[in-house]
């Protein structure tokens, strides 16, 4: 792909409102956005959505900044590959480090599709022109709860997700569902259960929730399976799923009914795009998961959610969910209830250059 040079880039914007879970607030968000750009000046651009401290995987901003300066890019530069499909092959001498890997891979996917002249979402195999929106309520207050639900309701959101914990479960969804007897609504726990919460957990089957995901441990694969077989509420895995493997020992093992993939955590497009055509074939249904990413991550969602086993709505939202001002142009939009998947070249948005100097916070350039 005869790449010239890697340029790193961290940024900062703070959130319209915080992002509450059981594990704590997100305010302001940190993130890392990368640029390759090729000996004819064609360039592919990849978010690293690993967040400032290691709450919801071990991974932060530092990790993959040393794993992409120290070992990653190095890799690259000494091992030229000609498609992007190589590079998990070429990262795998490095254990997990997903969303370092992803930041990388995903802007050789752009660079790639850019260079063939055809979008991302053709080159992985799309087939869908929009992707179904759907969108995260993360507080805990009821009353606010209720007020978004129904904003984002005016906004044409096809389905709800909200963040639940053994704090604010049960009553919770049971007000949600007084006031919205038919809307599509899921519940993500974020791993704030163990099985000693068993009829706790049961008991939300009263509120025809169209999944839970993560109610158990991060790492869990075991006790899911044993969970599944007493809930009637289908389960979804996000946290545990970190590879093609994983995604295979969980449906083989009966853990989950659904899978959240989410391209950071898996490692790449690559990977994301072997666990889809698993779940198609095995007829488990997948959706795109969300880590409150910029708008570079927002568009190599949208490519992936072209694909045809992403039958369910994704957390995949407008720029305007949790920026004032994305640093794309132009923002995504919902529109009628879905996001245009785009047809230009690669991502098929422009970076905005004036906000991206804006939240600007370091930079670093690799020549190759
Ligand atoms: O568990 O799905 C999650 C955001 C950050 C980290 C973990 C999760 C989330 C979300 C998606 O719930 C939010 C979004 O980007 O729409
Ligand atoms: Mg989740």
């Amino acid at each position: 792909m005869k790449i010239t040079s890697v340029e790193l880039n961290v940024i900062e914007m703070p959130l319209k409102d915080p992002f509450l879970t059981h594990l704590g607030a997100v305010k302001v968000r940190e993130g890392i956005i990368i640029k390759i750009t090729n000996s004819e000046g064609v360039t592919g651009f990849g978010e690293g959505v690993a967040f400032s401290t290691p709450w919801y995987t071990e991974e932060t901003i530092k990790t993959s900044l040393h794993m992409l300066t120290d070992f990653l890019i190095p890799l690259l530069k000494n091992n030229p590959i000609d498609h992007p499909a190589q590079a998990s092959q070429l990262f795998s001498s490095i254990r997990r480090n997903h969303m370092a890997k992803a930041a990388l891979e995903t802007a050789l996917w752009d660079l790639y599709a850019k260079i063939h002249a055809q979008s991302l979402s053709k080159i992985l195999g799309g087939t869908r022109t929009v992707t179904a929106a759907g969108v995260v309520v993360a507080t805990d207050s009821t009353t606010k709860a209720l007020r978004q639900i129904d904003q984002y309701l005016k906004e044409g959101y096809q389905r709800i997700k909200v963040k639940i914990s053994p704090k604010l479960d049960y009553t919770f969804l049971a007000e949600i569902r007084r006031s919205h007897p038919d809307l599509p609504i899921m519940a993500d726990a974020n791993s704030a259960y163990t099985l000693q919460d068993i009829e706790r957990i049961k008991a939300l089957d009263d509120f025809n929730l169209l999944m839970i995901e993560q109610p158990l441990a991060y790492d869990d694969i075991i006790e899911h399976a044993l969970l599944q077989k007493e809930i009637k509420t289908p389960i979804c895995l996000d946290e545990s799923i970190n590879s093609y493997d994983d995604a295979r020992k969980a449906i083989e093992f009966g853990s989950c009914k659904v899978i959240n993939i989410k391209v950071g955590r898996v490692g790449g497009l690559y990977e994301a795009k072997r666990i889809h055509d698993y779940c198609f074939e095995k007829g488990i249904p997948v959706w795109c998961g969300g880590m409150i990413e910029f708008g570079i991550s927002r568009a190599h969602n949208i490519a992936l959610a072209s694909l045809p086993g992403f039958s369910i709505p994704g957390d995949i939202s407008s720029s305007n969910r949790f920026w004032e001002e994305d640093i794309i142009t132009p923002e995504v939009i919902v529109q009628n209830g879905s996001i245009a998947v785009p047809t230009g070249p690669g991502i098929g948005f422009e970076i905005n250059q004036k906000r991206l100097r804006e939240v600007i916070q370091w930079k670093e350039t690799f020549v190759f």
